[in-house]
């Protein structure tokens, strides 16, 4: 009875202990989907971030940065005033500074009769204007003279010789042409010198412009390396009209630059390679030296075609004799006047061509782009006389 009762306990553990091992592995059948499940979305929700964050910065936010200094410079390349005109503008600013001279003058001319001291007034007024003392005895001179012949005046006839003797004194005969058309297959070589703060390198870029306004092609040498500022000075020039400007390290030769221009400028055939030069102007000696290299170096591609002495018109007098060292370093073609507007004496252009022989080919009228004009002397005396043309 015993066994009995022990083999009945021993069947019942034996059936409960396999329903526990049964029942556990029944439940675990019944979740294997959900582990399973959970491990692929992680997955899908990384990438769609990746992919966010990587094409706004290509697709949305890089190209509005990079595209508008593309689409601003295009603009900003000016097209330069043709010269043709300029003198229009020429006569409205001189007559606005200098019409002080004319009035003066025809005030006294126009009296009825003429004494001594009204000539000394004459003769005084024409040496404020800066003409100089001995064209302004030529001049009054020749005016007593034809005064004298023609017996009474008019305010129309006086005026009309004094505008003659003026522009006698200017030698309105003298070639006043700039010589940047290209020829023999190379480009117009143009120097441009004078003494420091003259208006060199402006007139190196007005220059330019004149020439590509008129339909030309340039191309600048910026031999001035004492600084950088210099050389970006007109390579700014350069910039706004799309002309190329070849340039060397600070400090180093001015020659080597200007040859390589001219080299560049006949690689690349532009019609006039325009060379802005340094003008401190510590001795002769210096300046020969270095102007005269300049030269010499630029000379082995073909002769220099146009040498340009800037002169700034409100030094008067004094700038005449420091310019005079120039025309005995280099052979000077021709003489650019600036800051002939605003207070300068216009009668300095009559000094100017008769101490240095040189024709007057340019006149400076203000520091914008395009106040650069080629002179004409009657149009330049109408304008300094002032009144009725
Ligand atoms: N009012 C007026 N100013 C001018 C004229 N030409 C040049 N200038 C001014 O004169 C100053 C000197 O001009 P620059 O062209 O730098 O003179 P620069 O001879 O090259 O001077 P350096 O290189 O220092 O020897 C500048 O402020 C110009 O704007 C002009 O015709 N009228
Ligand atoms: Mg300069």
């Amino acid at each position: 009875m015993e066994y009995v009762v022990a083999a009945v306990i021993l069947l019942v553990v034996l059936i409960v202990g396999a329903v526990g091992l049964v029942v556990p592995k029944m439940r675990r059948r019944d979740l294997p989907p959900p582990p399973a499940v959970p491990t692929v979305p992680p997955v899908e929700e990384e990438i769609p971030p990746l992919i966010e964050q990587a094409a706004p910065p290509v697709a949305v936010e890089e190209p509005p940065v990079e595209a508008p200094p593309v689409v601003e410079e295009k603009p900003l390349l000016e097209k330069p005033e043709p010269s043709a005109g300029r003198l229009v503008r020429l006569r409205a600013r001189l007559a606005r500074s200098q019409s002080a001279l004319g009035r003066g003058l025809l005030n006294v001319l126009s009296r009825d009769h003429l004494e001594e001291e009204d000539w000394e007034e004459i003769e005084e007024s024409l040496i404020t204007a800066d003409v100089g003392i001995e064209a302004t005895q030529v001049i009054v001179e020749r005016l007593r003279e034809r005064v004298r012949v023609l017996g009474t005046r008019t305010v129309a006839e006086v005026r009309e010789q004094l505008v003659e003797e003026l522009v006698g004194a200017l030698e309105p005969g003298m070639d006043r042409s700039l010589r940047t058309a290209p020829h023999d297959g190379r480009p117009a070589v143009v120097l441009v010198v004078g003494v420091n703060g003259a208006g060199k390198t402006t007139t190196c870029g007005k220059i330019g412009r004149v020439l590509i306004g008129d339909g030309g092609s340039v191309l600048f040498g910026a031999a001035d390396t004492f600084r950088a500022a210099a050389a970006d000075q007109i390579q700014t020039w350069g910039e706004r009209v799309g002309a190329e400007t070849v340039r060397g390290p600070e400090g180093g030769d001015p020659a080597s630059v200007a040859f390589d221009a001219v080299k560049r400028g006949i690689d690349t055939g532009v019609d006039t390679v325009l060379i802005d030069t340094a003008g401190r102007l510590q001795n002769k000696v210096g300046l020969m030296d270095e102007l005269g290299k300049v030269k010499r170096v630029v000379e082995k591609h073909g002769p220099v075609d146009e040498t340009l002495l800037v002169l700034d018109a409100t030094t008067g007098q004094n700038g005449l004799e420091q310019a005079r060292v120039f025309t005995e370093v280099v052979d000077v073609t021709g003489v650019v006047l600036t800051k002939l507007d605003g207070t300068a004496k216009g009668g300095i252009v009559i000094a100017v061509q008769r101490k240095l022989g040189i024709p007057v080919k340019l006149v400076g009228l203000g520091e914008g782009p395009d106040d650069l004009a080629p002179f004409e002397p009657k149009a330049f005396v109408e304008a300094l006389v002032g009144g009725d043309a």
